[in-house]
């Protein structure tokens, strides 16, 4: 039965994606490397550290640990000069009216995403109170494809993982939905997010009725 829905920041609430691309791209042109959109796929729903592993290992190169803190933290405040300008008009469509869908029907709401910006994100597009939960990456300690994040977040709600919907725009966030248990949809290119069990194009296609028959198949 459909208790839950838990939904990842990044590429699915809000598209910063674009963001931290360009402040990867930016760590690259500076290693003197390209960094394509094509390989930025590869960052989606990782966190820093791995993102920046695996940036490293797209321009061949391998650095000491104190010189890869100083790049992550380069990058973090290049992005965070973009998040801070963040309005609500960022907010992905269809996402504020499924949301209130799910509240009239009374579905807990809960936030499971690797960054730590989540704090900064959701204050900055007016939903720092909207959701149940929040569980970000500066509460999990491991991250997607390990389920931590979003068993957390079923916890934090008190509802049973099979009882939970994922919706992810990451290959990495809906293996990590998988094995929580849960349900999940994915949010973006199904060629990409095949191993989904639905794949949606964006929350205008999404709502209460077509969610509760996905939860009961
Ligand atoms: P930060 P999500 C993830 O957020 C992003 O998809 C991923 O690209 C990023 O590296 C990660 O957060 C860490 O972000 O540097 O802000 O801590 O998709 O799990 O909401
Ligand atoms: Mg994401």
């Amino acid at each position: 039965m459909l208790k839950a829905c838990i939904f990842d920041l990044d590429g699915v609430i809000v598209d910063t994606a674009k963001y931290h691309y360009i402040a990867w791209k930016e760590i690259a042109r500076e290693l003197n490397f390209d960094f394509t959109e094509h390989d930025n796929e590869r960052l989606k729903g990782v966190s820093r550290m791995r993102s920046l592993d695996i940036l490293l290992e797209i321009g061949g190169l391998l650095l000491n640990e104190e010189t890869k803190i100083s790049l992550a933290d380069k990058k973090n405040k290049n992005y965070v000069s973009y998040i801070e300008k963040m309005t609500s008009a960022e907010i992905l469509p269809g996402v504020p009216a499924f949301l209130k869908e799910l509240k009239n029907n009374r579905i807990k709401t809960a936030i499971g995403s690797a960054s730590k910006n989540t704090p900064l994100i959701l204050q900055r597009i007016g939903l720092a109170n909207y959701f149940d939960e929040v569980v970000d990456g500066n509460k999990a300690s491991k991250a997607k494809p390990d389920p931590e994040v979003f068993l957390l977040g079923a916890s934090g709600l008190g509802v049973s993982p099979g009882n939970c919907v994922v919706f992810e725009d990451a290959e990495a966030g809906i293996e990590a939905a998988l094995a929580a248990g849960m349900k999940c949809v994915g949010v973006g290119n199904p060629q990409i997010l095949y191993k989904a069990h639905m794949v949606i194009s964006g929350f205008e296609e999404m709502d209460f009725n077509r969610l509760k028959t996905f939860s009961e198949i």
